[in-house]
């Protein structure tokens, strides 16, 4: 079967043309007014990048070129006897807009355990690691320490030509996500305990791999949890903070594990990947204020208190969306699979029948609805995964499929150095002085 590598080296030249042509045809075309207000206002709306691999409708969701998740969880193909996703179809439908076939997916797992193994001066900084420091900063270190054998800083320094740095990104991206998991597991056992690593298994796919390493592969449904999490974590259009950040640092030929390393540096933020841990925290939080079976004016009540604290409250709102995340009614429809009775599941469709409502009459929120972060950490804590700390780890490992796709396209179609212009105050208030 065609590798994933070969199919690509098919589709870039027509890509490159048709961008050209667009250029041509759209190119000298504006926009529409950049209004001083996004200066300030963290650009929201502003159009500003082009990326193909998935584009987010603020009342519909996301769409991974072109398909909803439904239709995602309906076309790629499965594991033998599973019925979520394989992640290595998306990353394959991510890149070449197409969908893989069985032996091609294979191929893909078989291709990401044999570049698995770390460094072992990768694996001497995560055990001096102390386990006090946050399980991101340690993913973060370790990611960026692997540009030690990066084949992009090499082959430039070697002097590439242009044309062909899409293949030297290909391999690092390809080195990147098959890394993570032994990252991921290292980083877990270090500060949680579970001892030694067990080996990867090259006739197991991605997702179980990483569900050994973490010391849960004995649960199958846990294995199809983390086929369906990293699939809809991966990319949610351009813009985002992680997906933006990796887009913006590969425009300096930054190599894709310099690139990775400062996404995830964003995905730690609370705003961001780290508000699936910070909404356990408040569900724990409200638990020990208000008890276990709460009643809805009670959770209500401690909604409002947070808010009335200052604090946001977590796995609520969006940038974009306008409407409850389908990322959340995917993991929705899990739980109603496969743990309709948790007591966390109940608390979370309680809390989903009451924030939005407050957030409403607060009034500042311009998207009351859940996101991604407001399911998440209930299906993990089911299987007993409950260490919140980590869980913006396993965001990173999805989020790295995406990133790592638009920075193969990005070098491909030659992507140029990204520089907005900034102004001051002082220039905003002499240039509409009058206006
Ligand atoms: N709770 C309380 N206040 C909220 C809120 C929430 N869930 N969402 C928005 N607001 C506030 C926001 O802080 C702002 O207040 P100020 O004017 O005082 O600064 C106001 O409502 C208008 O904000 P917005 O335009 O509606 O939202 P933004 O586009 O500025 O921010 C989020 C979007 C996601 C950062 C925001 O909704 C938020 O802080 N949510 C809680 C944290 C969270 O769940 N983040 C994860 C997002 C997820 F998609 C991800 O990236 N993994």
């Amino acid at each position: 079967a065609q590798t994933l590598k070969e199919r690509l080296a098919e589709l870039i030249p027509a890509e490159i043309e048709n961008v050209k042509a667009t250029r041509a045809e759209h190119g000298k075309k504006s926009f529409g007014p950049v209004l001083v207000d996004q200066l300030y206002g963290g650009m929201r709306g502003l159009p500003a990048l082009i990326w193909d691999g998935s584009v987010l409708d603020a009342d519909e969701g996301i769409r991974f070129r072109g398909k909803s998740i439904p239709e995602i969880q309906q076309a790629l193909p499965k594991a033998p006897g599973g019925s979520e996703p394989l992640p290595e179809g998306l990353f394959w439908l991510l890149l070449t807009g197409e969908i893989p076939t069985q032996e091609q997916v294979t191929a893909l797992s078989k291709d990401w355990a044999a570049r698995s193994s770390l460094p072992s001066f990768v694996e001497e900084i995560l055990d001096r690691c102390p386990p006090t420091l946050h399980p991101m900063s340690q993913f973060s270190l370790a990611v960026t320490a692997l540009n030690h054998d990066s084949a992009f800083a090499k082959a430039y320094q070697q002097g590439i030509s242009k044309k062909e740095y899409w293949q030297p990104t290909f391999e690092d991206a390809m080195d990147l996500i098959a890394k993570l998991p032994n990252i991921a597991g290292r980083i877990y056992r270090n500060v949680y305990g579970g001892g030694k690593l067990p080996a990867i298994d090259a006739d197991k796919d991605y997702s179980y791999n990483l569900a050994n390493l973490l010391g849960f592969a004995d649960k199958p449904d846990f294995v199809e949890l983390m086929r369906l999490y990293i699939t809809i974590h991966s990319d949610h259009e351009g813009g985002n903070v992680s997906a933006h950040t990796g887009k913006l640092v590969g425009s300096a030929l930054s190599d894709p594990f310099l690139a990775f390393g400062a996404s995830l540096n964003g995905l730690a933020g609370p705003l961001h990947g780290l508000a699936n841990q910070e909404v356990l925290i408040w569900l724990r939080k409200m638990q020990s204020k208000i008890g276990e079976n709460a009643s809805d004016d009670a959770v209500r009540e401690y909604v409002w208190s947070t808010l009335k604290a200052g604090q946001v409250v977590p796995g609520y709102g969006h940038a974009v969306l306008r409407k409850t995340d389908p990322r959340y009614m995917a993991q929705r429809e899990f739980a109603l699979k496969h743990l309709p009775e948790n007591p966390l599941f109940k608390l979370v469709n309680q809390v989903y029948n009451i924030v939005p409502g407050v957030l409403l009459e607060a009034g500042k929120a311009k998207n009351p609805w859940p996101n991604v972060d407001a399911h998440s950490g209930v299906l993990l804590t089911h299987y007993g995964l409950n260490q919140m700390n980590f869980y913006t780890v396993l965001f990173g490992v999805s989020r790295a499929f995406g990133v790592a796709s638009q920075l193969i396209w990005d070098r491909a179609l030659g992507a140029p150095l990204e520089r907005p212009k900034s102004y001051s105050t002082e220039a905003i208030k002499k240039i509409f002085k009058d206006k």
